[in-house]
């Protein structure tokens, strides 16, 4: 059913942190075309072929559409009581034969993206009590969280390079012409950095690949995958020997420059250089680029952060920035000054407390800032003994493809006593679940960006009302975040009082933030997360604080403008972020310092002949976005890219199957032969692998691919985070023995 009486409906795609604006019609109940909103005042017109497929996604006969309960190998579909009741009889035995211990939950990567689950994740923890968290974080963004709680003293103050503002970008790990900007919220990162070249500007790509981004710049530095954190060293080191080190406005702000200086007089680019693959030139080059450059934004990202050395080399990202005055500065790096700051509403991890909270029982590999390495998450299922995961909940998570030690991860998944799926797909992992608890599709709900503003170095917002009334009946997902937190703590499903639940949580945030919680109630009765937004937007830094502030935005005056609001630009604030014990931004923090000595091990070490990278595509999200019909046309892209030279030693031709073999396992995929890599280096995507038995995914079926995560091994991490190696894996290849058709 229409909510709407016109057949133009705007919105915002929550696929990415694009955030891009469409105008979608509507014909008898169904999405006729999604097309680029150019009203939107953020994005202008952009949108990427993910984005014109919302409709697909919305009409996908495989999305499901009621709680599915499973019965050996049998689904069926369930109304929300029974589901939910079948949930308490199989959590509650599973605390009652093993303990609370033995729970555990899976955080995915849509959390960000659904904007009712992500603002009742944490809440959800907090009521079912779980301690053994695993989530994407920990094969994604974990290294530098650790680099920010340390440096700055909050985790989730990552600065941002003002690409807009800059004269030179400089990129490291992130290839946003497929990925769009991550931790890097922009309307449109490729035309950013044509329009900088257009002003004069550069751009310079460092990558293991010649990616799409590193085609569109001005040059290109292969480096062999793993080694930034040596590379960066080489940086630093030639600008304190070359005496280019100048804080800036910063200088009164900075600890450790001279633990750093004693630090880089030991890496000059000569010794680094053939352990990154890098002539020690090059790097001399770009560091006094960095430093000649009026302003520099400096900016790593995935493949920075899921590689060997990822807090290493995270953490030099920002200290170069620091030491050539490009952080906090227009052109630079900068914090957002986002409209709706909906972090402020929770405690902020304390900033004197230990980074380590715990140690894995199977391995007792540290769990850094409340998180268990998803690296351990197999073995953690597998392995028996007391303490070990019996019953498991996920929340719009496909480990089963995304984690490392895939193939372990799907075998421990197969053996629990209890697994809930909070997701739309019956997939490679949900087909494990017991119970999947489906959440509305993404034209049923409103939607926020909260997980892309606090990237974003212009504040604003777009806010998305629903397009299409769920099914009958429906049980809103904030609802079931809520519910299923009470129930895995030991709640009686009959006996929660949703409302109650719902207002507590609701009035704490108004605590944190300094707001009678009567007062916003009064404003917004209604539970859900709306009036957790509508509290965000109006104690934010453009905010009329119910009333106190005459003038100031709330999310009315958010949704009486359909292709949103912009309000401002990021200024520097160093004085609003740094929250660390000392009051200073630590540059030198002992916890990373400490993972040097791996470094020079590291250097010392023979390389091997070999090594795998992943890779994102453009039409394909993850693991998940394979369902959709249009973006699988044309060529089957789940291949093995290998450079011609790598090929002829191993007389592999295009399109010949390659088995590929780590420490892990072995998978064999189709050769692509392309110049555009490092020499020894091999690309993989990640996501594939649809062709598990029991998945209702017909689409992703048909065009299957391999799961590149069955090579990586769970047992690599990068050790002061925790966070997976998956990035730079050693591997042999073989030609395979028959062809690929
Ligand atoms: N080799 C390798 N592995 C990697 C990476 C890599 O670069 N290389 N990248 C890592 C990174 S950065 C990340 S973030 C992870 C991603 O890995 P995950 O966090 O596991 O995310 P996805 O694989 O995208 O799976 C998303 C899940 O959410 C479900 N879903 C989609 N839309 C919705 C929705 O609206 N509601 C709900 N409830 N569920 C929904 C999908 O069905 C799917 O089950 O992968 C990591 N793994
Ligand atoms: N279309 C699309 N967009 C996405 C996603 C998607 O799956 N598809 N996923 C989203 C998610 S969850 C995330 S986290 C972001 C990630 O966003 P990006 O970080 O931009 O992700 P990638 O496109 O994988 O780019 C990572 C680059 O790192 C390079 N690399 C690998 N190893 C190394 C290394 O050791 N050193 C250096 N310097 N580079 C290395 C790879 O070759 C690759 O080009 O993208 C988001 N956007
Ligand atoms: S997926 Fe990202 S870039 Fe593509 S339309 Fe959606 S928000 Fe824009
Ligand atoms: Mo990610």
């Amino acid at each position: 059913m229409t909510l709407l009486t016109t057949d133009k409906h705007y919105r915002v795609c929550p696929f990415c942190e694009g955030m891009c604006g469409v105008e979608i019609t509507t014909e008898a109940g169904r999405v006729k075309s999604v097309r680029p909103d150019r009203d939107n005042v953020w994005s202008r017109g952009h949108v990427c072929p993910k984005g014109t497929t919302l409709g697909e996604v919305h009409h996908d006969p495989d999305r499901l559409r009621s709680p599915m309960i499973r019965e050996g190998n049998q689904w069926r579909k369930a109304t929300w009581d029974e589901a939910f009741e079948r949930c308490e009889t199989l959590l509650h035995g599973v605390r009652e034969r093993h303990g609370p211990e033995a729970m555990a939950a899976y955080l995915g990567n849509m959390i960000a993206k659904c904007f009712g689950v992500n603002r009742y994740t944490g809440e959800f923890l907090k009521q079912a009590g779980i301690a053994n968290i695993f989530s994407s974080s920990t094969v994604d963004q974990q290294p530098k969280n650790l680099a920010c709680q340390l440096m700055y003293g909050d985790m989730w103050r990552i600065p941002i390079p003002d690409l807009d503002r800059t004269d030179l970008m400089v990129i490291f790990g992130g290839n946003p012409a497929a990925s769009k900007g991550s931790i890097f919220s922009h309307p449109n990162v490729m035309q950013g950095i044509a329009d900088l070249r257009k002003r004069g500007g550069r751009a310079i790509v460092v990558d293991p690949r010649r990616t799409g981004t590193a085609k569109k710049a001005d040059q290109w530095i292969g480096i062999r995958p793993g080694t930034d954190a040596a590379f960066l060293l080489g940086v630093v080191h030639t600008l304190f020997d070359e005496k280019r080190v100048r804080l800036g406005h910063l200088e009164p702000w900075v600890e450790g420059a001279a633990a750093i200086e004693a630090l880089a007089a030991d890496y000059p680019p000569e010794k680094i250089a053939e352990f990154c693959g890098v002539e020690p030139g090059v790097i001399r080059t770009l560091a006094r680029d960095i430093s000649e450059a009026p302003s520099a934004a400096v900016y790593g990202r995935i493949g920075l952060c899921n590689q060997e050395f990822g807090t290493l080399a995270s953490w030099l990202i920002d200290v170069v920035a620091a030491l050539t005055g490009n952080l906090d500065r227009e052109g630079g790096l900068m914090w957002s000054r986002e409209a709706a700051p909906h972090l402020k509403l929770s405690p902020p991890y304390p900033s004197d407390a230990p980074v380590i909270t715990g140690y894995t029982r199977v391995r007792g590999a540290p769990k850094v800032l409340g998180q268990s390495p998803a690296g351990c998450f197999a073995e953690e299922m597998n392995e028996p003994g007391e303490g070990r995961i019996r019953g498991l909940v996920t929340v719009a998570a496909n480990p089963a493809l995304s984690a490392p030690s895939a193939g372990a991860v799907a075998d421990g998944l197969a053996d629990l006593e209890c697994m809930i799926s909070v997701d739309i797909y019956l997939n490679e992992t949900t087909r494990h679940a017991h119970v999947i608890l489906p959440t509305a599709s993404v034209l049923e709900q409103p939607h926020w960006d909260s997980w892309a503003w606090p990237f974003a170095l212009k504040s604003g917002g777009h806010y998305s009302p629903p397009l299409y009334e769920p099914p009958a009946g429906w049980c809103p997902d904030w609802e079931v975040m809520l519910r299923l937190g009470a129930i895995c703590g030991g709640a009686r499903n009959r006996d929660i009082d949703i409302a109650a639940l719902d207002d507590d949580y609701f009035a704490g945030m108004c605590r944190q933030v300094g707001i009678d919680p009567a007062v916003a109630m009064d404003h917004a009765p209604d539970p859900g997360p709306e009036r957790i937004l509508d509290l965000a937007i109006r104690t934010g830094p453009y905010g009329d604080r119910y009333g106190e502030n005459p003038g100031g935005v709330n999310l009315a005056t958010f949704k009486a403008e359909p292709h949103g609001i912009m309000l401002g630009e990021a200024r520097p604030c160093v004085e609003e972020v740094v929250t660390t014990p000392s009051g200073k931004i630590e540059l030198a923090p002992d916890f990373i310092l400490n993972d040097i000595p791996r470094l020079e091990k590291a250097l010392a070490r023979p390389q091997p002949e070999t090594v795998l990278v992943s890779r994102r595509q453009l039409s394909s999200m993850n693991s998940w976005m394979h369902n959709v019909d249009t973006l699988m046309r044309g060529r089957h892209r789940c291949t093995l890219q290998i450079h011609p030279a790598d090929a002829a030693r191993l007389g592999v031709e295009e399109g010949d199957l390659v088995r590929i073999a780590s420490s892990e396992n072995a998978v064999v995929a189709p050769a692509e032969i392309t110049g555009d890599l490092v020499p020894g280096v091999v690309c993989l995507p990640h996501g594939w692998g649809h062709d598990a038995e029991g998945a209702e995914m017909q689409v992703a079926r048909a065009h299957a691919g391999i799961n590149s995560n069955r090579l990586s091994p769970g047992s690599a991490l990068d050790v002061p985070s925790g966070n997976a190696v998956v990035n730079g894996i050693p591997v042999a290849l073989e030609k395979a023995a028959e062809s690929a058709a």
